[in-house]
């Protein structure tokens, strides 16, 4: 058995509770060992004299791991437990102290594994509308103008133009909710609108003021109204909270650039000398970009200030999530404030985070809910357009991701195949329909939410930011109507509680990547095939969706589970 690979941590992705009295359990080992694992678990004071044994099995393999894992429902909440393991008939133990040959129960209290208890305010409690969202990003000033009585006089560009960094199209709130019905049918559950607050730039990421929505977009009313008439049908709206800086216009900044080190305000940033100097940059910004000034989130003033915010929103427009811009530049202490903050005033509001990698630090409950699923992109980016994975890699792959959190994170994840910061994925397969189609079936099966960039019905295309964002084609003669009933079609399935619900199996067989969905005794299957030939039926580069009984059932397939 290889020693270096079996891994099992308590209290963590590895061992978590999944209800007031119910514990998933996980035990990783290497993909070359052949073992039969079972759990040994029972009350923690009465380890030594009430055991209970359960099998484990398989659930899970990424490319070098496999993982095991058994649910169990207990009678007291403090979890006692180690794992026993035969390989070739040979009996081993593993706990605390590691691989061990002989197991001194008498003395378990010093290394087993333990749940010491389950706490009600530790546990991890999901947002029910997130079980099956279907997502739809928005970037305001580019998807529809409503307002047409409004100052226009900022409009610097033909809707249709292409784009710049800086130019203006009008787009705003009340495009918006004349398109709500568009949005309705398209089967959309949730709108994620990139920023709207005041700011002089198109993409508003860099703002002055945090309680004021910018003209441009309307005004407070326009989103009362957007959120009230989208709640009517459904459909959840998300705000972009841009707390990790802001603009160098913001009030707070221009009192330090003109009082220094005597201004009030001046330890709400992080600046190298008594002055804020943007053009020696003194002082930390996002990335390189001086005009975004970063806020110092250990200030408590700052905290306040932000808080204030979070949830001024919630309470003025009963909005119903925030995504958190650069969150990965954001401290966990701030993070902890902001979710205590948000779900006194909205339990199930959601919250979001940004980050583009593994952010399981973050996701353990008292943090974000989720995050943009930037991994899940990445890995549709090279099995659909960049030919980096074939099927088994594929699954080996979305495995991996899954293995990443624990299955209640995981059932509130983003899941885009592109965004306002990359390039469209369309774009990206070379206009491939049938592989965009692909894409965005992986994305319903795959567990999480939807998240569909705007215009990906309408096979927009785009290259890296600011072409990503061109304006919305409304003319319904450029469309291709076939592939947009194929797209709707898509995202109602997540309507159906196997998709929604049920639990994933991933795996390849035949060179065709599948993704099944079982809940209770319904099943749903996805097949796609990404060989450039045809295989079982299915053309090159297409898939195909069957429920139980269209298809024969695998006797016997090494499959990946989760
Ligand atoms: C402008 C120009 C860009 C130029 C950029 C930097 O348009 O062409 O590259 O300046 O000079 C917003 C606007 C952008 C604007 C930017 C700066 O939308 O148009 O870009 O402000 O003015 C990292 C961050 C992540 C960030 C991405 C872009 O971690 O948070 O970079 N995304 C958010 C928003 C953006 C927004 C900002 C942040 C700033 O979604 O829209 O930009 O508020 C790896 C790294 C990640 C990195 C990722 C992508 O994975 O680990 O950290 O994300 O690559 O680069």
């Amino acid at each position: 058995m290889n020693q270096f690979a079996i891994l099992h941590m308590s209290d963590s992705k590895y061992c978590y509770a999944v209800n007031k009295d119910e514990i998933v359990i996980r035990l990783r080992t290497s993909k070359e060992d052949e073992l039969d694992v079972f759990l040994l678990y029972g009350p923690k004071y009465e380890f030594q004299s009430k055991r209970y044994k359960a099998k484990m099995k398989v659930k899970y393999e990424d490319k070098l791991y496999r993982y095991y894992e058994k649910r169990i429902k207990l009678s007291d909440l403090r979890l006692a437990y180690i794992f026993e393991i035969y390989e070739n008939g040979e009996r081993f133990y593993f706990c605390e102290d590691g691989i061990v040959v002989d197991y001194d129960f008498e003395n378990a209290f010093y290394n087993f594994y333990q749940m010491p208890y389950i706490n009600e305010n530790d546990r991890i409690k999901v947002v029910e509308w997130m079980q099956g969202a279907v997502f739809y990003q928005i970037f305001v000033d580019r998807f529809n103008m409503g307002n047409l009585k409004k100052d226009k006089s900022y409009i610097d560009m033909k809707w249709g133009d292409k784009p710049t960094p800086k130019n203006f199209a009008g787009g705003d709130i009340r495009g918006i909710i004349d398109k709500l019905d568009y949005l309705e049918n398209l089967g959309i559950t949730a709108i994620y609108l990139t920023p709207i607050f005041l700011s002089i730039s198109n993409h508003k990421y860099d703002i002055i003021d945090y309680k004021k929505i910018d003209p441009m977009f309307g005004d407070i009313e326009d989103l009362k109204e957007l959120v009230h008439k989208a709640h009517e049908k459904n459909i959840h709206i998300v705000l972009d909270a841009v707390f990790n800086h802001c603009s160098m216009n913001l009030y707070q900044f221009q009192d330090v650039i003109e009082k220094g080190k005597k201004s009030k305000y001046y330890d709400w940033f992080i600046i190298d000398g008594d002055f804020p100097e943007p053009e020696k940059g003194n002082y930390e910004c996002f990335a390189s970009c001086n005009y975004m000034p970063k806020l110092n989130t250990a200030n408590l003033q700052v905290q306040e200030f932000l808080l204030d915010i979070a949830v001024y929103w919630i309470r003025e427009c009963d909005i119903d999530g925030w995504r958190l811009d650069v969150s990965d530049e954001v401290s966990h202490d701030f993070w902890r404030q902001f979710r205590k903050a948000v779900k006194k005033e909205k339990e199930n509001c959601v919250i979001i985070g940004e980050n583009w990698h593994d952010a399981y630090a973050y996701l353990m409950g008292d943090q974000y809910d989720s995050i943009m699923n930037y991994a899940f992109t990445k890995a549709c980016l090279d099995y659909l357009a960049k030919d980096k994975l074939d099927a088994k890699g594929m699954a080996n792959k979305l495995n991996e991701i899954l293995m990443r959190n624990n299955s209640l994170i995981n059932s509130m994840m983003l899941n885009l195949i592109d965004s306002h910061d990359t390039f469209r994925f369309f774009t990206e397969v070379k206009c491939n329909k049938k592989k965009q189609l692909c894409a965005l079936a992986l994305s319903v099966f795959f567990p999480g939410a939807v998240c569909v960039y705007y215009g990906t019905e309408i096979c927009m295309e785009g290259g890296y930011d600011p072409d990503s964002r061109r304006c919305f084609d409304w003319n319904e003669e450029n469309w291709d109507k076939e592939f947009l009933e194929k797209f709707k079609a898509l995202l109602k399935l997540k309507k159906f509680e196997e998709i929604r619900f049920g639990t994933v199996k991933i795996y390849e067989k035949n060179c065709l990547l599948i993704v099944e969905r079982i809940y209770k005794n319904n099943k749903i299957r996805l097949e796609i095939n990404m060989e450039n030939k045809v295989i079982n039926g299915i053309e090159p580069f297409n898939y195909r969706v069957l429920r139980k009984g269209d298809y024969n059932e695998e006797k016997s397939s090494c499959y990946n589970a989760s």
